[in-house]
């Protein structure tokens, strides 16, 4: 603020910082983070702040941070930070487990059952099941299907981690004591998502909060979903997505749900899929939740009305 910038047209600012022009709309219009002003030839013009921020955010996003959780930073922590950038780096790889995963890697190819199942099991058993998940299966699952999109490892042993990983986070909603009252909540992915980690993830923080939940998993016909609802009246419905699709298809389900289950009960929408079409999703009246922090805050809503409900 206060100093005099040069403006740049997006071609530029995509030379500047080695994004996209494509890149660079998206995170306009999904983060709001740039300040681009129109010009009298009504071309957006980008400040120098601009660029500065969006080198950063690349920076960021290659050393494995979530462009979704950068922005949640906000323009100026983040225009603070990309100033500061320039001190020493943190540690590229800030989780305590990576060494772990690395070695439970190993493991994979050849698959040696018994050495990832000791050296799992052990390191899960000894820190609190939520920081196992976030630290140790979810990043696990994650390197997983990374090396399995890369073709670095077989459908066959993705399956079985990915099972592996399954087991544990039931195993442990299983001993959490059911609830005989608590709200009921429906978990699923919708038709043709198969990525079920995220809600497995969703169905596990919802268990642990007091909430009855009914998984569903992966690939779940919206018209199905509806009767299920309409037998146990659920307090809610949460959906995972992970994948995104083609708009016209978005748009279908977004219908789909407003016209099938948002009669029946709020349904709340998350997963890394939804960050660039959420408007679809939000002009049918659907809730898209950002992360587990703001699906913390509707559970209350729905908790609260629930039990000031007249039945
Ligand atoms: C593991 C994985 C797989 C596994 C899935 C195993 C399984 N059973 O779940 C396997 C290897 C099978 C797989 C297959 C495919 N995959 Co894949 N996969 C991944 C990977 C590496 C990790 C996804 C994951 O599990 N993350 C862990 C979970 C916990 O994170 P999350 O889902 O984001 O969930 C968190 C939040 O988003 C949030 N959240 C999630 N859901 C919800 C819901 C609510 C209500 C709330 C509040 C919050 C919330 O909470 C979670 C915890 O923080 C990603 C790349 C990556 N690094 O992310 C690609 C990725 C998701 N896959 C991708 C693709 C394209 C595919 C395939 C279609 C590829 C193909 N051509 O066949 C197939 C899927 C086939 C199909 N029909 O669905 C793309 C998706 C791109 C897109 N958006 O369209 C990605 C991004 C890879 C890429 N860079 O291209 N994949």
């Amino acid at each position: 603020m206060g100093c005099i910038m040069n403006t740049h047209r997006i071609h530029r600012v995509a030379k500047l910082t080695g994004l996209t022009k494509d890149v660079i709309r998206v995170w306009e219009r999904r983060y709001g983070l740039l300040k681009p002003i129109r010009g009298a030839n009504r071309y957006r013009n980008y400040s120098d702040e601009d660029v500065l921020l969006l080198r950063f955010l690349k920076q960021e996003q290659e050393r494995g941070y979530s462009i979704g959780d950068l922005a949640e930073l906000g323009r100026d922590e983040l225009l603070a930070r990309a100033r500061q950038s320039a001190l020493p780096a943190r540690s590229p790889d800030s989780n305590p487990y990576a060494r772990l995963i690395e070695q439970l890697i190993q493991s994979l190819d050849p698959l040696d059952k018994t050495s990832f199942e000791r050296k799992l099991n052990g390191a899960v058993a000894i820190v609190p099941f939520d920081e196992a998940l976030h630290g140790m299966l979810i990043p696990l699952q994650q390197r997983v299907g990374e090396l399995w999109h890369e073709g670095r490892l077989s459908v066959a042993v993705e399956h079985y981690v990915s099972k592996v990983v399954q087991q544990k986070l039931f195993s442990v909603m299983n001993q959490l004591a059911p609830p005989d009252h608590g709200p009921k909540v429906v978990v699923a992915c919708p038709p043709k998502e198969t990525h079920e980690l995220g809600a497995q993830t969703v169905a596990y923080h919802c268990a642990v909060r007091g909430f009855r939940v009914i998984y569903l998993g992966p690939n779940t016909p919206i018209d199905d979903l509806s009767a299920l609802c309409l037998d146990v009246q659920p307090a809610l419905v949460l959906l995972s997505m992970t994948l995104g699709g083609p708009d016209d298809e978005l748009h279908a389900l977004a219908k789909a749900l407003a016209h099938k289950i948002k009669p029946l009960c709020p349904v709340g929408l998350g997963g890394a899929g939804l960050s660039a079409v959420k408007e679809i999703f939000e002009e049918e009246g659907l809730v898209v939740l950002e992360d587990l922090d703001s699906l913390d805050r509707f559970l209350e809503r729905v908790r609260s009305a629930q039990s000031s409900a007249p039945r």
